[in-house]
């Protein structure tokens, strides 16, 4: 049988690491885009033993000519976008860029697939970030977006142009509505890996103390790993759809910090309130974590719970890792790569 070809942008990220080791696994030959930038780093896919398994193309998404370049090469059967500018507070700091990138960079692809590779399957990232200051208890598919950055509002121009071109022209184009998904491949940007980092330099003495934002949000955290299966999954389907990804089980900011150091066996006590609000190592009495403004959002998203019944309904998956499992998972390699 012929091998599938697939496309993966963001092949550098945290999910274009796990979905290529998923699809090489399936036989399938993989093209994995970067864009011309010196933070272009392989680190994730040599830890996957798979850097040399992937063709690799240049991509920025924000030209328009370099994707039709890539889809008249290759006529991909699948198309996984997941290249973005994915760090949500910085999208206060560059609206345009990153509207220009996650938002209109979907629309490029998507002309260019109608134009030149109409049998082509295309997934697009999209994000529980789009429910933003929630307007139903759990999040579904049928739940309406209400966006707080720029960061959401461009994903929810990507999200609504992958339906138009799936309904106007017949496209085989899927959302996947993921809520946060968290590895020892996440950014060091984001919460959770600042917070496992954070901790075990702290433990090891290569780091005085760690600074957060608002710890009071909350999250539905799966395993990043198991989120990139169910991408496969919706491109397999005979009929294309959008689907909510999530755990279903929300927890704070503090309550992550609290399952890491319980792990880590540090014996902890919370003090103060507010920007005083500290966390004390009860060994030394040393501050562990302080709260700094540096770090908050001009608009915060609360609370994201999914609702993933329609996933589970229909494409047979559900989530396996528990949020104690998962800090187990980002700890034990933490500690493993601090040591080697
Ligand atoms: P990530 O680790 O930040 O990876 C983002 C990828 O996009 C990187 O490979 C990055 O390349 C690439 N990229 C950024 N700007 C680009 C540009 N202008 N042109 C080409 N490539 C560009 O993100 P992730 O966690 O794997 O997430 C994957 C996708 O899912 C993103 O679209 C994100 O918005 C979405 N999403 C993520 C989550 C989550 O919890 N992880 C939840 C919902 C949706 P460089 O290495 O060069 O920066
Ligand atoms: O880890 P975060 O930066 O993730 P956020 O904003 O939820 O976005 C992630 O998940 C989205 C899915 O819902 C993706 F679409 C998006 O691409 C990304 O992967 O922040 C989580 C929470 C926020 O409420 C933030 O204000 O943690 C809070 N927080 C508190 N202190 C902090 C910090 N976030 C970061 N990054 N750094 C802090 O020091």
């Amino acid at each position: 049988m012929k091998k599938k070809t697939a496309l993966i942008t963001g092949i550098s990220g945290q999910d274009g690491a796990y979905l290529a080791e998923f699809l090489i696994n399936k036989n399938y030959i993989v093209v994995g885009s970067e864009r011309r930038s010196a933070r272009y780093d392989t680190w994730r896919l040599k830890r996957l033993g798979i850097e040399r398994k992937i063709i690799r193309e240049e991509l920025e998404l924000t030209e328009p000519y370099e994707i039709s370049r890539l889809i008249k090469k290759y006529k991909f059967d699948e198309i996984y976008n997941l290249g973005a500018q994915s760090f949500v507070k910085s999208s206060f700091s560059s609206p345009l860029y990153t509207c220009n990138t996650n938002g209109l960079s979907v629309l490029r692809i998507l002309e260019t697939i109608r134009e030149f590779s109409p049998n082509t399957k295309f997934y697009q990232a999209s994000s529980s970030e789009m429910f933003g200051e929630i307007l139903t208890k759990k999040q579904n598919e049928r739940t309406p977006f209400n966006p707080r950055s720029p960061y959401a509002v461009s994903k929810v121009f990507g999200h609504f142009i992958v339906k138009n071109y799936r309904e106007s022209y017949n496209l085989f184009a899927v959302s996947g509505i993921l809520f946060n998904h968290e590895s020892p491949f996440r950014g060091e940007e984001f919460v959770t890996r600042k917070i496992t980092k954070g901790l075990v330099n702290i433990i090891n003495g290569k780091q005085k103390f760690l600074e957060l934002g608002n710890i009071y949000s909350k999250r539905d955290w799966g395993f990043a790993k198991e989120y990139t299966e169910v991408m496969w999954k919706m491109l397999q389907q005979k009929k294309p759809d959008d689907y909510v990804v999530s755990t279903g089980r929300t927890y704070s900011i503090k309550d992550f910090i609290n399952l890491c150091t319980d792990y880590l066996k540090i014996k902890t006590k919370w003090i103060g309130k507010g920007l005083d609000e500290k966390l004390i190592n009860l060994k030394n009495n040393k501050i562990i974590i302080k709260i700094s403004p540096k770090y908050f959002r001009p608009s915060e998203v609360d609370l994201l719970i999914g609702d993933s019944s329609k996933a589970k309904k229909i494409l047979k998956w559900k989530p396996k890792t528990n949020l104690k499992s998962l800090v187990k998972i980002m700890l034990d390699e933490e500690i493993k790569y601090f040591l080697s």
